[in-house]
């Protein structure tokens, strides 16, 4: 028996599907434990490229199980069209894919709050993906919300106008234009839900923990990035939930002194989407390519991503939130090509160097302290041993070790499952 964590240690699209579904042969059970369909995790393998929002990157496995745990938020609209897009790779869905009751349900209103708020707040917005997930997760904190189990109940559909119609509420409250068709999205809400019943729900908690008594072997797959933890990230510039180990736990009702291994996964450079400080950031010539090479725009809104150097503050506090044991290195083959490479080591705040990530990262309190690398020319994404790789990028891979204390267990240098190098 084992329970595996991997989690994004940034702010988000470190390439967490990726590996998932690189390491989802050994596990039995894939399941998510928070989010919704904020997120977009890229898979591609045999030539073919699939983003999931919701469903556990273990889907494309053969005998994996996927469990959508009650830490996550389910929007049974996109979810429905999720299930649409899957049908092609002929996939037994309901054998594969369960959901824990206690999942709270997105409302088409919820989404309309989000555009609400985000419209409310001008300049100060959030940069929100607009899934109404921030709305969700008040609803669920604030005992109001509508859960997975509730679908199963009688009197579902009076709950769910007792609910809307408050939201509506909310929503002229906001005073801000909107256009919708509420009628129209609640059709449509109601016809997803028919379809969601058709698959199991379950009791999350009971499933983990029979499984684990069973020997099963179990990987809880994070979305978004640690900085972008609702306690630990760059508040308010989060997400609703949290991204981080803990969350592992209140989302599936694991204990905590059964998870192992915590794997961390990390760009080789940083990028985040939406708005919020972003120490390293560059608007130069070198984050134009960073974005361009690395295809640096969001899966599920196509947003320009904002690239920069590698933050290793950050990505410390982010391996100590996280009690990190091995870490995996992605996206290495984008920086072939720069004639210098640097890594934040240090923030300069308020006029003092620190090396911890202080509780103001905005940027006219933090500038960042670089050490500078040699780069390299080649072409990574054909290689597939560490000992083929450019001597300069080992010197940039065995410094962000000793730095982090954590071993680099994994170099990916492609999008594809093969291009994926153990070290
Ligand atoms: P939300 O929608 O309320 O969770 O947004 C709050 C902040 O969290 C950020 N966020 C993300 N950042 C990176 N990737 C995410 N998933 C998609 C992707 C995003 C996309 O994989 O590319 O397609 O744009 C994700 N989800 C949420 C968001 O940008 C806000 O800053
Ligand atoms: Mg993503």
């Amino acid at each position: 028996m084992t329970v595996d964590l991997l989690l994004g240690l940034q702010w988000g699209d470190e390439g967490k599907g990726k590996i998932v579904d690189v390491l989802t042969s050994n596990y039995d059970i894939i399941a998510r434990f928070q989010g919704g369909p904020n997120a977009g995790h890229t898979l591609e393998f045999d030539g073919i490229k699939h983003v999931l929002r919701t469903i556990p990157s273990g889907i494309f496995h053969k005998s994996a199980v996927n469990v959508i745990g009650n830490g996550v938020v389910i929007d049974p609209v996109v979810f429905q069209k999720e299930i649409e897009g899957l049908a092609k790779f002929d996939i037994d869905i309901k054998k594969k894919l369960i959901i824990s009751r206690k999942a709270h349900l997105i409302l088409p209103t919820h989404r309309l709050l989000d555009a609400a708020s985000e419209a409310s707040k001008g300049k100060a917005k959030i940069g929100s993906t607009l899934k109404g997930i921030g709305p969700t997760y008040m609803d669920k904190t604030g005992r109001n919300g509508l859960r997975v189990g509730d679908i199963e109940l009688e009197d579902f559909k009076e709950r769910y106008r007792s609910l809307a119609d408050k939201h509506e509420a909310m929503i002229a409250f906001y005073g801000v234009e909107l256009q919708y068709n509420l009628p129209e999205l609640e059709a449509e809400f109601f016809e997803a839900i028919e379809e969601i019943k058709k698959l199991d729900f379950i009791d999350s908690e009971e499933y983990m923990h029979q499984a684990q008594k069973a020997g099963k072997s179990i990987l809880c797959e994070g979305a978004q990035g640690s900085l972008l933890d609702v306690d630990f990230g760059t508040y308010p510039f989060v997400t609703s939930s949290n991204t981080t180990a803990a969350g592992a736990c209140t989302g599936l009702g694991i204990a905590p002194n059964k998870i192992k291994e915590v794997y961390g996964i990390f760009k080789a450079y940083t990028t985040r989407v939406g708005s919020g400080p972003f120490p390293t950031e560059l608007f130069d010539e070198v984050g134009a390519t960073m974005a361009k090479v690395g295809n640096e725009f969001g899966s599920v809104t196509g947003r320009a991503r904002r690239c920069g150097w590698l933050d290793l503050v950050a990505l410390k506090y982010a391996v100590q939130v996280n009690g990190v044991t091995q870490l995996m290195m992605m996206k290495g083959d984008v920086l072939s090509g720069f004639d210098t490479l640097k890594v934040c080591t240090e923030y300069n705040y308020k006029g003092q160097n620190i090396s911890h990530f202080p509780y103001n990262v905005e940027e006219e309190n933090v500038s960042p302290v670089y050490k500078e690398f040699k780069g390299w020319k080649q072409d990574l994404t054909g290689m597939t041993t560490y000992e083929e790789l450019p001597v300069e990028l080992k010197e940039y891979i065995e410094f962000i070790e000793k730095e982090l204390e954590v071993p680099i267990k994994i170099v990916s240098v492609g999008p594809d499952r093969k291009q994926t190098i153990a070290k």
